[in-house]
């Protein structure tokens, strides 16, 4: 047998498939994983180097607890009755809106969110915050509106396309797909296709791009109002499809007639005819976009979404083979919860609703500080590192230093953890049974349940396990047969049967079902999320049908329970679903109608913003005169995730990039030291002379100054970024356009 161990990559969402050896219970070789169907034997240097978030000095081993300015070391028993003592008192003295539950969101590890909302929403709380409302809740707003749920999200069928629209997204470097770089340069070179990148900067991948334009910073908006006057105006919109398949077309039509294309090209810095040009290749093929944080996080976050979305429905590519198209899934990553239903709370300082189900960190700080007697007191976080990861560090430094309990379920001892009253250690990826629900291949639908490669040290617990104790100390388990502790391995049709009664003779008790689930068929199988998946399994096989015919599983009342056991006894991918691709509209739209729903009344108002002249006016700033860049993604940083500095190699990696001519214009050259200041603070950081950004743009990586073992690599570019600076419908932060300005260390 081989010693060679398959496993994923999490250090991004594509989660490619690696293979490891270990040695003495360490990761001691890492190579891609050929066999992987997905990946199919790539992976980037981060994945390669999976080694360093294994193993570092700042692994956590047992619980902590606070005491004075450092922690001790308590039993399981203690941290969680004491936990579930202040939760109590502090839910029952406050009110449910105290808590708040932050995780969920990583990218490769979701089992612990079912546990972690199903305890959050058994304390009455539904402030779920999460990485999702960092960047994309916007975009599932608009899905939502216009699909019909706000799960529902559309991925380019990067196999099948003509030509692709990589828009604000650097993909070479941030893999935003399968395969990024090789799939990058077949389309690139292969005559008969075309790789478009719409970024202000010469990115490497827009160095690769067949066409690139490079419109103004924070112009994203107007270019597509622009893009979409152009193709209304040369009919060259897709009429069938509209007609077929839309709903709002005659209010769009009003909306953009008359816009002033070339005063809004003028102020984006693009030239009239090059876009033409390119509107006239994308309607004559099958085109689709994939769209990542320079328009996520871009000036007019929500809008760039609700006109990219208009732009590809006019152009006919929702649903089409090689255009956007519905991804089959296991679980979609949130809940639909529309911002104008009543049962979705507001925050209660800052009056944001819920999107997918998930309030924004962003707003967390104001949400901790403010004077309501309703305001956040309790925060769970699980999976996140609010402290680096989040916007406005100080804000959070400050608020989370006024909170009567916070609680880090972590892997690492963090910048939030170290703030925290318990700290509770988590296996990690490597020493744990769990996936992620990512969905990126068309039409074949690929999950990987990835197992234990290593052993855990100390005491750490699956996360979903963590909650499940929680739930229990504070009585939101319900009893059940003591019969369900008795099954597992061959018996799991009874025990799916007795599971079913259970329900059926205590519906009240159908929320708590993930605990029922963890602490029966978890404990058998020794592990609380492969119980889980189980639990989706039964679930997600009784709609899917079709799609998982397709995928060559028979549709015997067994088939989830088969399916469970080939998860759990084969280690890799494992093909669950394919999607019918001549359908693929008509097989996934949610709406009342069927139809896509093009126009959203709430946001006219903020279309008709979005003219040349107040655009023009609104991009001039002049205490903050230049554009921070606050996050870019490199060969050397992963988010939070990479702790040690050494895994690098040696390479100095946080470095703040700018324009050659504003270089010149400041005095100053590659290796000194400038000063960058924004609402927020200033810091000072090594400057790199470079011909890539757009001029007046200055671009820091994310994931550096993370304190390990005393010492901080590079800067954190968090502290730089103001909370309030948010998307006005979303809260999501708005990152690829921080005003600041920028000199010379004197
Ligand atoms: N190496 C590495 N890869 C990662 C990560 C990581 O930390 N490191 N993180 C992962 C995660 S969580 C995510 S969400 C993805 C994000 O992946 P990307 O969104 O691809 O990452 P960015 O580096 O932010 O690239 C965004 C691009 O937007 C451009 N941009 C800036 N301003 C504007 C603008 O006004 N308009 C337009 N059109 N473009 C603009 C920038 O020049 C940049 O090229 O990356 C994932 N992959
Ligand atoms: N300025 C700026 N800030 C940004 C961005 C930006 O572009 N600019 N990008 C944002 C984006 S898109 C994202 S997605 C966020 C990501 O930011 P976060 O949501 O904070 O996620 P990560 O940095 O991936 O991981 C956070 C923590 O999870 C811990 N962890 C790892 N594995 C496990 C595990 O198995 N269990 C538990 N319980 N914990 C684990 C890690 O130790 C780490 O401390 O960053 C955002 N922050
Ligand atoms: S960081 Fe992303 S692209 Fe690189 S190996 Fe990991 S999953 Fe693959
Ligand atoms: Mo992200």
């Amino acid at each position: 047998m081989s010693d060679w161990k398959k496993t994923t990559c999490v250090l991004c969402a594509v989660n490619c498939g690696l293979e490891v050896k270990t040695e003495a219970n360490r990761i001691v070789d890492v190579r891609p994983d050929k066999e992987c169907p997905r990946s199919q034997g790539y992976a980037c240097r981060k994945g390669l180097s999976i080694a360093y978030f294994q193993d570092h000095a700042q692994r956590l081993k047992h619980p902590l607890k606070r005491v004075g300015d450092g922690f001790e070391e308590i039993s399981w028993e203690q941290a969680t009755r004491e936990i579930a003592a202040k939760l109590k008192d502090l839910v029952n003295t406050h009110g449910s809106r105290c808590l708040a539950y932050m995780g969920g969101g990583g990218q490769g590890c979701h089992f612990e969110a079912a546990c972690g909302v199903r305890l959050l929403r058994g304390l009455r709380s539904r402030y779920h915050y999460s990485a999702l409302a960092q960047e994309l809740t916007g975009f599932f707003y608009v899905q939502g509106e216009a699909y019909g749920r706000q799960y529902l999200h559309v991925f380019p069928d990067i196999e099948r396309t003509d030509i692709l629209v990589l828009w604000g997204s650097n993909a070479w470097r941030s893999h935003g797909m399968h395969r990024a770089r090789p799939e990058i340069m077949r389309l690139a070179k292969d005559p008969n296709k075309l790789l478009v990148v719409i970024d202000p900067c010469k990115t490497d991948t827009a160095l690769r791009a067949n066409i690139h334009l490079a419109p103004r910073p924070g112009t994203d908006a107007l270019l597509l109002k622009a893009m979409i006057a152009m193709i209304l105006d040369a009919r060259i919109y897709d009429e069938e499809y509209v007609r077929e398949h839309t709903t709002g077309f005659a209010e769009i039509l009003n909306q953009f007639l008359n816009f002033d294309v070339s005063a809004a090209l003028a102020v984006c810095g693009l030239e009239e005819k090059e876009v033409r040009h390119l509107t006239h290749l994308l309607a004559g093929n099958a085109c689709s976009f994939r769209s990542d944080l320079g328009l996520l996080m871009g000036r007019t976050s929500t809008v760039n979404s609700y006109l990219e979305m208009i732009l590809i429905n006019l152009l006919g590519s929702v649903g089409r083979r090689g255009g956007n198209v519905f991804l089959g899934h296991l679980v979609p990553l949130g809940s639909h919860t529309p911002v104008e239903d009543s049962e979705n709370w507001r925050t209660v300082e800052t009056g944001y609703p819920a999107i997918m189900g998930v309030y924004p960190p962003n707003v967390m700080p104001e949400e901790i500080m403010s004077d309501k007697p309703e305001r956040l007191r309790a925060v769970l976080v699980s999976g996140s590192n609010p402290l680096r990861s989040y916007a406005d560090t100080l804000a959070f430094e400050r608020a989370f230093k006024k909170l009567d309990l916070l609680v880090t379920v972590e892997v690492s001892m963090t910048e939030t953890a170290a703030l925290s009253h318990y700290v509770l250690p988590a296996k990690s990826a490597y020493e744990k049974w769990d996936g992620s629900f990512f969905s990126w291949k068309y039409p074949e639908y690929y999950f990987h349940m990835r197992r234990p490669v290593c052993e855990a040290l100390g005491e750490p617990k699956e996360e979903a396990e963590i909650f499940t104790d929680l739930a229990d100390a504070l009585g939101l388990v319900p009893d059940y047969p003591s019969e369900l502790e008795a099954y597992g391995g061959e018996e799991l049709s009874e025990y799916g049967m007795a599971i079913m009664d259970f329900v059926r003779d205590h519906p009240a008790s159908a929320g708590a079902l993930p605990f029922v689930v963890t602490k029966t068929l978890g404990k058998t199988l020794g592990s609380a999320a492969l119980s889980l998946l189980w639990a989706i399994l039964a679930r997600y096989c009784q709609s899917a049908g079709a799609q998982l015919e397709r995928a060559g599983h028979s549709l015997s009342p067994n088939v989830a329970n088969d399916l469970f056991e080939t998860i759990r006894t084969t280690p890799g991918d494992i093909l669950i679903s394919v999607q019918e691709m001549e359908n693929n509209l008509r097989d996934n739209i949610k709406t009342d109608d069927g139809k896509v729903h093009l126009h959203i009344a709430a946001l006219d108002d903020w279309v008709a913003e979005i003219n040349p002249s107040d655009e023009r006016r609104a991009l001039e700033n002049k205490d903050y005169p230049m554009i921070l860049v606050a996050g870019e993604r490199t060969d050397f940083n992963a988010n939070s995730l990479m702790r040690n500095p050494e895994w690098t190699g040696g390479v100095r990696a946080c470095a703040m990039r700018m324009h050659r001519a504003d270089a010149a214009r400041l005095g100053l050259e590659s290796g000194m030291t400038a000063v960058v200041e924004t609402e927020a603070a200033s810091l000072e950081i090594v400057v790199e002379v470079s011909d890539s950004p757009y001029p007046g743009m200055v671009i820091i990586p994310h994931g550096f100054g993370l304190d390990y073992c005393g010492h901080a690599d590079g800067v954190n570019v968090n502290m730089l970024t103001p909370a309030g600076h948010r998307d006005r419908l979303a809260g999501t932060p708005l990152h690829r356009y921080v005003p600041c300005r920028v000199r010379r260390k004197s």
